[in-house]
C-alpha cells in the first residue's frame, strides 16, 4: 500500500511538473506579436510565355530539356482535343494560384470535361511517371491535379497553391463538342514588396546570374512565414529560417517576417520550453509534436543574434532571449566531464541532422556545432549586456574545444574525424572550423585535405554547402570560397535552375532524400544564401 501511495504521489508530481508551461505568461503575447507582423502577400498576375516540348537529352539536368514548340496563342485558338498533353511554360518559377478558361466553339457543350494537370518546377517533373510511387513522403506533395469542368464555358482556378514553371495538360475525359482552353494565368504571391538592389554591372556575369537566381529563390520562399520550399514542405523549419533570414538581412530587409517567425516559434514551443524543429502556421496542430531537431533549436539563438545585428530590434531580442537561453540546456545535458559531447546518447534521444546524406557520421560535427551554438549564444548575450546569465560559456567552450582537438583531430592527415568512425567528411571539418577549434593554418589544411583525401563524405545539400563556404571564408581561403560558390551554385545555373534546389550533388542529378527525385523541392530556402555571401563579402564575390 505504502509503495502504491508513493507511486501515485510520484506520478502526480511528474504530471504537475510536466503540466507546467515554462513560458505560460508569455505565450499569448508572443503569438499576438507573430500575428501583428504577418506580412500582406503581394499578388502579381503572370501569363505563360510559350509552349514547350520536353525532350530527352543526355547533357541536360536529369536527362530532360525544354525546347520551344510554339506560342501560346496557337493553343488558345485551336480545339483542345488536338492539344492534349501540351506543356505550357511560364518562363520563370512562380508560387500561386493557376486559372484557365474553357470556351466551346463547335457543338453543344452538354457534358463536363476532365483534365489532368501536372505542374513542375523543373522539366523532369512533368515527364517522369509518378506511379507506381516509390517516394518516402506523401504522394500528394506531387503536383498532379485532376480537374473536372462541369460547365463550359467557364473559368476555373485550381484551389491548391502551386509552385511551378511548367504545366502539362492532358484531356482525360473528352466531351463530344469542340472547345478551347485559354487565358491561362497564375496569381503569383510572395511577401516581398520591393526588389533588392541589383549588383553593379562590373560584377562577373556568373556571379550576377547566381545572385539573381538566389534572390528568386528567397522571394518565392518568403510567404506568410519563411517557408522551406513553396512546393514542399511549405512550413517554417528553423534551419531554413536561419539561412533565409541571413539572406533577407542583406537583400529585402523585410524584418517583419523574421520577427513574425521568431515569435511564432517561441509561441509554439513545447511546455518544457524547447523549440520544435518546425512549425505549421495554419494547421490546428500548430507544431509537429515532438519534432525536435538538435541543431535547429540551437540555431534559433544564432538567428536572433544576426537578426539583431541587422535590424537593431532590441525589443524582440529581449523578449526572446529567454528562449534562446533555454535551448542551451540541450547542449549542457550532453557535455561530459572531459569536455566531449555524449554523441551516442544524444544520437538516441535527438534527431541530429547536419545534412541529407546517407552514411554521414556525425560525431565530430556534433561536437563542433555544440561549441558554435554556445559561442553564438554568448555573443548574443554580450550584445545586450546579459553575459552574466551565461558566464560559464567561455570556460566551457574552451574545454570542449580542447577535448575536440585532443580526441578528434588526426595530426597526420590534418583533419577532424569522429572517435566511433574515422570517416572524413565536409561536415566534420566545417563545424569544427565554425566552432573555432583549429588555428587558421590547421583550418586551411583541413579544408584542402577534403579535395585530396580518398573517400571523403561530400555534402548532399546546399544546406551543408552553405556552412562549407562560410568555413572557407572564415579560414581566409577567399579565392577558394569564390570558386566553390561559382562551381556549386553556378553549376545549378548552368543546368538551367530558375531557383536553387533542395538537394544538389554535381555528380548525381538524381540525388533525393526521399527516394524519388520529383519529390525534391526545386526552390528551396536553404539554397538561397549566395544572396548573403555576395553582399556581405563584396571584396570576395563582387
Ligand atoms: C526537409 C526540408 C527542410 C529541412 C528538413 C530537415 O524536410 O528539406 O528544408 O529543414 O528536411
Amino acid at each position: 500500500m505504502k509503495k502504491l501511495l508513493s507511486g501515485i504521489v510520484c506520478v502526480l508530481c511528474c504530471l504537475s511538473a510536466f503540466g507546467q508551461d515554462f513560458y505560460a505568461d508569455k505565450r499569448a503575447e508572443w503569438m499576438r506579436k507573430a500575428e501583428l507582423n504577418k506580412p500582406k502577400l503581394i499578388s502579381t498576375v503572370k501569363k505563360p510565355i510559350q509552349i514547350v516540348k520536353i525532350e530527352k537529352s543526355t547533357d541536360a539536368y536529369q536527362g530532360w530539356k525544354a525546347v520551344s514548340a510554339g506560342n501560346v496563342e496557337s493553343l488558345y485558338t485551336s480545339s483542345f482535343k488536338e492539344n492534349s498533353g501540351v506543356i505550357v511554360d511560364f518562363g520563370e518559377h512562380m508560387t500561386g494560384y493557376y486559372t484557365f478558361t474553357l470556351s466551346p466553339f463547335r457543338g453543344v457543350p452538354d457534358a463536363p470535361a476532365r483534365f489532368k494537370f501536372t505542374f513542375g518546377e523543373v522539366p523532369s517533373e512533368v515527364v517522369t511517371p509518378f506511379d507506381p510511387y516509390k517516394g518516402t513522403l506523401s504522394r500528394a506533395w506531387l503536383q498532379d491535379e485532376t480537374v473536372t469542368a462541369m460547365v463550359v464555358p467557364g473559368s476555373i482556378t485550381i484551389p491548391r497553391r502551386l509552385s511551378f514553371r511548367y504545366v502539362k495538360i492532358e484531356l482525360i475525359g473528352a466531351p463530344n463538342y469542340e472547345f478551347s482552353m485559354s487565358d491561362m494565368s497564375c496569381e503569383a504571391v510572395s511577401a516581398v514588396s520591393t526588389p533588392a538592389e541589383s549588383l553593379p554591372e562590373s560584377v562577373d556575369p556568373i556571379i550576377r546570374d547566381i545572385d539573381k537566381v538566389a534572390h528568386n529563390t528567397l522571394k518565392e520562399c518568403m510567404q506568410t512565414v519563411y517557408e522551406d520550399g513553396p512546393k514542399r514542405d511549405q512550413r517554417l523549419w528553423i534551419g531554413d529560417l536561419y539561412l533565409e533570414s541571413l539572406g533577407n538581412n542583406y537583400s529585402f530587409k523585410q524584418f517583419d517576417l523574421t520577427r513574425r517567425c521568431l515569435y511564432l516559434l517561441a509561441g509554439l514551443s513545447s511546455e518544457e520550453g524547447y523549440l520544435m524543429g518546425c512549425v505549421y502556421e495554419n494547421l490546428d496542430l500548430k507544431s509537429i509534436q515532438n519534432l525536435f531537431l538538435f541543431e535547429y533549436g540551437l540555431l534559433f539563438g544564432v538567428t536572433l543574434k544576426d537578426y539583431y545585428l541587422a535590424s537593431d530590434d532590441r525589443e524582440t531580442v529581449e523578449d526572446l532571449w529567454p528562449v534562446a537561453k533555454k535551448q542551451l540546456d540541450i547542449v549542457r545535458k550532453y557535455i561530459k566531464e572531459d569536455g566531449l559531447m555524449d554523441f551516442e546518447r544524444a544520437n538516441k534521444e535527438w534527431w541530429i541532422f547536419f545534412d541529407w546524406k546517407d552514411g554521414l557520421y556525425k560525431e565530430a560535427a556534433f561536437q563542433g556545432f555544440s561549441i558554435f551554438a554556445l559561442n553564438n549564444a554568448y555573443e548574443l548575450a554580450k550584445l545586450f549586456g546579459k553575459e552574466s546569465e551565461v558566464s560559464d560559456i567561455p570556460s566551457l567552450t574552451k574545454k570542449m574545444a580542447k577535448a575536440a582537438k585532443k580526441y578528434m583531430y588526426d595530426k597526420k592527415t590534418g583533419v577532424f574525424v569522429g572517435m566511433g568512425d574515422k570517416q572524413v567528411s565536409y561536415a566534420s571539418q566545417v563545424w569544427m572550423i565554425l566552432a573555432g577549434v583549429p588555428t587558421q593554418k590547421e583550418a586551411q589544411q583541413a579544408l584542402k585535405a577534403l579535395q585530396e583525401l580518398p573517400d571523403v563524405c561530400r555534402p548532399g545539400t546546399p544546406y551543408l554547402y552553405h556552412y562549407y563556404i562560410q568555413a572557407l571564408i572564415d579560414s581566409g581561403l577567399k579565392a577558394e570560397a569564390k570558386n566553390a560558390l561559382i562551381d556549386f551554385w553556378g553549376g545549378m545555373v548552368k543546368k538551367g535552375a530558375d531557383t536553387f534546389w533542395e538537394a544538389y550533388d554535381p555528380f548525381d542529378d538524381y540525388i533525393s532524400p526521399y527516394n524519388f527525385h520529383p519529390l525534391n523541392s526545386y526552390c528551396h530556402a536553404w539554397s538561397c544564401t549566395p544572396v548573403y555571401f555576395i553582399r556581405k563579402y563584396p571584396e570576395i564575390f563582387q
